[in-house]
């Protein structure tokens, strides 16, 4: 017997980053726990952490590719899989342009140093146009605004949790979520810490969320209407003369523009739009501005919705205008080691718009079109047509808006490959899957999520387990697909870069090099490092040509017409009378940590929550099930009656529906649920940016 040794690591499962300690005996794991020495999360984890060692055991995973035959699914060497799989690629772009192949790119892979770090390379090899990613399902109006406003689309504001006043928080969920582009283990501590301190926390949401009860004030909000709080808001700080711009008054552009724009939205005219008592949002901007520190975080709620794009540009506006803005307490900048802005140019023109997706002129933007176009794009014939796809740590199927489409996409299509851990509803259609490692398995540094965190620290973790001989990591993947496309030698000296390469030389590059900072100092620190606080930084970071913010670019502009037609449309579709919302749950995260046993113990959580009012109209009562229909596709639910939600709004999990008989997640198929994306419409997006509008899907509900 070996002895017990402790291993520490960022967990990877969401955003938060949390410090694990992981003990372990002869290649096994025997607990994790966080780790009280990791100077950001303090000891802080949630359950989903245990699920680690699940998935480093979990029997069903792919150890080896697969190939889909006549007599199904077949073992076969890497090497037969990675030529079949590069013959395949070149033969269809050799036919049908290099466009034909399309890559679909899942969250994981923004929780992988690996593949953050070569999928670049990968996606130059294959020169194709056609990138899709959850990002279009998720956050993809958080970067617009940034692109538009401050110059670049990684340039996100983060709220200052751990020093603000006042915490308005719209269509998030973070004590159940963990926070998302807002890095911060134990969000729930920290959120209590505001009130210890003296401070409030306000949500809006049309759900009354585990957030919402522990918050001071929850204000219900009908689904999709945030736009026009949020310019009540702002009307408010200009009615009463209180804009205040502090350090950054000379370094703002538009402000006159945004006081036109706000006249005409007193609380009196939106109150009844959003359905919020015109004292109540007056009450709500007083408070923000009375505080001494204050900001406004809005996230899914205000991003996957029909204004995504608009709600995240006056989320920023109302922090800047009330001196919330670079500032600690209000939204703020971090300082990431591994800065993904080192090579950013002030007044580099972004990508927005450059192309349209082919069928529905959907905006390109960073490198790729809106997830919601993809099945159009593989179904609808002409030059152009996508013919294969490669997905990478992705689950569209389930995840993206209209799934159930997908999926007969998919199925549709000459040659696919799915480079994933799982065979799941969407790897189901690939021609061949490669497994990577995962994990604990993996080195690990979290690129993008210290890029969003509301504390520079920096942190790397070595893998604990060393992978089997057969086994290879996703960016090892990526490099010889990409190798062998471009038909780079063996003994290229580009073929020998890892990602630790990558990952010292960026350290040494970054805004801590000159002090020492390395991939070694990292290593001798396995605790990792706390570099501080936010500190004002805007004239540094800042990318826009003139150095000043745009508080009203023209993409608004436009694109308000389309938010003044909403404000006059009264009528609705009788047919589908309810609004549809997401939910996230404790235990699972998007689609694929269901097959923890751990975490998928207890009672199908899997339900349709229905306010009471709404119920006994049906005739419904609780644990009964129910149909719930949409204008693309219909599903068999549970209900649970519950005042949690708004009158005509009803709420199911994302992340569910595992139960297709041709995949092979057997502990997730003893509890599958059933998929939302049934529901959701892929023709419903922020015209704007192309972000799916998950948001108040309209459904119809009857007993089953
Ligand atoms: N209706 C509705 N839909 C939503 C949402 C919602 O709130 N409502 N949320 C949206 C959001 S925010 C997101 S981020 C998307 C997520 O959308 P996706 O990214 O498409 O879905 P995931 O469930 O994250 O899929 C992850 C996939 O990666 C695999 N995987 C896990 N780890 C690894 C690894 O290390 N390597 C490899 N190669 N594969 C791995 C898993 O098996 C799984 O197939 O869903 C979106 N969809
Ligand atoms: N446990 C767990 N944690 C996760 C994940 C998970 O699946 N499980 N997923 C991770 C991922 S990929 C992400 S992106 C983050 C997301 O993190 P959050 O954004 O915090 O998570 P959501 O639960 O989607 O919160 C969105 C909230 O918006 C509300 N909402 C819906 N429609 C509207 C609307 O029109 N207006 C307003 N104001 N509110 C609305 C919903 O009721 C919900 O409470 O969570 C991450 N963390
Ligand atoms: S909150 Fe997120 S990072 Fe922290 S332990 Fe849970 S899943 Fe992991
Ligand atoms: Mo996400």
């Amino acid at each position: 017997m070996s002895e017990i040794k402790s291993h520490y690591r960022n967990c990877n499962i969401c955003e938060a980053m949390c410090g694990l300690d992981i003990s372990y005996q002869n290649g096994q794991i025997i607990a994790i726990k966080g780790d009280q020495l990791d100077p950001f999360s303090q000891g802080y984890n949630c359950p989903k952490a245990l699920a680690l060692e699940d998935f480093y055991t979990d029997k069903d995973r792919l150890k080896t590719p697969i190939k889909r035959t006549a007599e199904g699914w077949q073992a076969i060497s890497w090497d037969d899989a990675f030529s079949e799989i590069v013959d395949k690629f070149k033969h269809i772009q050799q036919q049908h342009g290099k466009n034909a192949l399309a890559v679909y790119l899942g969250n994981p892979n923004a929780h992988s140093l690996g593949n953050a770090l070569f999928l670049k390379p990968f996606m130059k090899s294959l020169g194709t146009l056609n990138r899709f990613s959850s990002a279009s399902a998720d956050q993809l109006p958080h970067h617009v605004a940034a692109n538009f406003m401050f110059g670049a689309g990684m340039l996100i504001p983060v709220s200052d949790i751990d020093r603000t006043d006042f915490m308005l928080i719209i269509g998030a969920n973070p004590v159940v979520s963990n926070g998302s582009m807002m890095t911060a283990p134990n969000v729930i501590g920290r959120l209590k810490a505001i009130q210890k301190r003296g401070g409030k926390v306000v949500v809006v949401d049309p759900r009354k969320t585990r957030t919402a009860k522990i918050a001071d004030q929850h204000v219900f909000i009908r689904p999709e209407k945030d736009a026009f709080l949020l310019l009540a808001l702002i009307h408010c700080v200009f009615a009463h003369n209180k804009v205040n711009i502090r350090h950054l008054s000379d370094k703002v552009d538009g402000l006159g523009d945004i006081e036109n724009l706000v006249r005409d939205y007193s609380p009196q005219v939106v109150s009844p739009l959003v359905g919020i008592e015109v004292e109540v949002i007056e009450t709500l901007s007083a408070q923000m501005l009375a505080a001494d520190s204050a900001v406004c975080y809005s996230r899914m709620g205000a991003s996957t919705q029909s204004f995504g794009g608009i709600c995240l540009w006056l989320t920023n506006v109302l922090n800047i205008i009330t001196g919330n803005f670079d500032r600690a307490g209000g939204a703020m900048f971090p300082q990431p080691a591994f800065d993904l802005l080192r090579n950013h140019q002030a007044g580099h023109k972004s990508s927005f718009g450059q192309h349209q997706s082919r069928v529905r002129k959907l905006p390109f933007f960073n490198g790729e079109f809106p997830v919601a176009a993809l099945a159009e794009e593989i179904q609808t014939p002409g030059e152009g047509q996508i013919r294969s796809i490669i997905t990478i740590a992705g689950n569209p199927v389930l995840s993206a808006p209209s799934g159930h489409k997908l999926a007969e996409a998919f199925s549709e299509l000459e040659y696919m490959v799915s480079i994933d851990i799982y065979l799941n509803e969407t790897t189901q259609y690939a021609d061949i899957i490669l497994p990577g490692t995962t994990g604990v398995e993996n080195s690990h540094f979290d690129i993008f999520f210290n890029s969003f965190s509301v504390r520079n620290t920096v942190k790397y973790s070595a893998p604990l387990f060393e992978k089997h001989s057969e086994q290879r990591g996703d960016w090892q993947i990526l490099k010889e697909i990409a190798a062998r496309m471009l038909n780079v030698p063996a003994d290229d000296p580009m073929q020998q870069i890892t990602p630790e390469m990558i990952l010292d030389m960026e350290l040494k590059k970054g805004p801590y090099g000159k002090q020492g900072m390395s991939l070694q100092t990292l290593i001798d620190n396995p605790h990792g490092i706390d570099i501080g606080p936010l500190m004002p930084c805007l004239s540094e970071r800042i990318k826009t040509a003139n150095g000043n913010i745009d508080l009203f670019p023209q993409v608004y502009q436009d694109d308000l017409p389309r938010l003044q037609a909403f404000m006059t449309q009264t009528t609705r579709d009788n047919q589908y009378p309810f609004d549809l919302i997401s939910r996230r749950l404790v235990k699972s995260h998007n689609t694929w940590t269901q097959n923890s046993e751990r975490l998928i113990k207890g009672k199908n959580p899997c339900t349709l929550e229905m306010h009471p009012q709404d119920a006994q109209k049906l005739g419904a009562h609780t644990g009964q099930q129910v149909i719930v229909s949409s204008a693309v596709g219909e599903i068999k639910i549970d209900i649970v009656i519950t005042d949690d939600v708004q009158p005509g709004v009803v709420t199911m999990p994302q992340g569910w529906g595992h139960n297709q008989p041709d995949t092979k997640m057997s502990v997730a198929a003893t509890q599958p649920g059933v998929s939302i994306n049934d529901l959701t419409d892929a023709k419903r997006v922020d015209m704007l940016t192309g972000n799916a509008a998950f948001n108040g899907t309209p459904v119809a509900i009857k007993l089953a």
